[in-house]
């Protein structure tokens, strides 16, 4: 079923490619508010971010988006997407909101807006026993990360690393460090945590943090009424209790940027 979610993945990102033409309006807040409904798209690939369980999309974002909603009176419908095609298809509005890990950044904040941000990790190395821990470690190792990533980004602009390897989903970044196809694996300090939990015969673990990142989500560019009101909803989960638990609930700990 994997293959067949990936094969469904790529026609979705096409079919949003072939809508690219049709120049629709990004939903304003009134819009949104008035159908009651925010339609929000995420990867579905990044646990605990978000996951599914079953057929069940779940997660970190996925419930903070869903207690946001709440606060703003709207239901949420949720589209699952390749994550390299999440802010493409935002430009091109077929949703209002893209939440899935995206680091702000200067050269994505050209062509989206960013709400708050909604939690502060940091990119970092995972490796097999440790073995490539830290940047210099890197030096002729083929690394795995996922495509449309920030980490890809960085990598690229790295000497000396002998190969950077592509996927599009992140879970196949790790499965080819797991099986040595790949040195070293690339992703947020909170998935690496999850998944050493999550394949804990694999030998994997933390390496040094190579850069840190604030993530929020992102909104069809001058998009503002709605940035704004997202941004009163994360504020209110962020001080009634709400966020503290499910952050509890995901991580242990509080993960909101300090
Ligand atoms: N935080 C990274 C980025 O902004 C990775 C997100 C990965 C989501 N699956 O690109």
């Amino acid at each position: 079923t994997g293959l067949i979610m990936n094969l469904l993945r790529s026609v979705l990102a096409g079919v949003c490619v072939a809508l690219a033409a049709s120049g629709v309006q990004a939903r304003s807040w009134a819009d949104i508010e008035k159908s009651g409904t925010l339609i929000a798209a995420t990867g579905g690939d990044l646990k605990p971010f978000n996951y599914f369980e079953g057929k069940q999309l779940t997660g970190f974002e996925v419930e903070l988006t869903d207690a946001i909603a709440r606060k703003l009176g709207l239901k949420v419908e949720w589209k699952v997407l390749s994550f390299d095609s999440l802010l493409a298809g935002l430009q091109r509005d077929r949703w209002d909101l893209a939440i899935s890990s995206h680091g702000i950044t200067e050269e994505r904040a050209k062509v989206v807006d960013f709400t708050n941000p909604h939690y502060c990790g940091g990119a970092t190395i995972v490796s097999k026993d440790g073995k490539v821990a830290k940047a210099a470690d890197l030096a002729g190792k083929t690394v795995a990360v996922q495509t449309g990533t920030t980490y890809l980004e960085r990598l690229r602009k790295m000497d000396g690393i002998g190969s950077v390897r592509n996927f599009p989903l992140d879970r196949d970044a790790r499965a080819a460090t797991v099986s040595g196809r790949a040195d070293a694996w690339v992703t947020d300090k909170f998935v690496a945590m999850e998944a050493i939990k999550l394949v804990p015969d694999s030998g994997l673990k933390q390496g040094e943090i190579l850069f840190p990142e604030r993530m929020a989500g992102a909104m069809s560019k001058g998009n503002t009424e709605l940035v704004k009101a997202f941004n009163k909803g994360l504020a209110e989960v962020m001080v009634d209790g709400t966020y503290e638990k499910l952050s509890k609930k995901y991580f242990d700990q509080d993960i909101r940027c300090k």
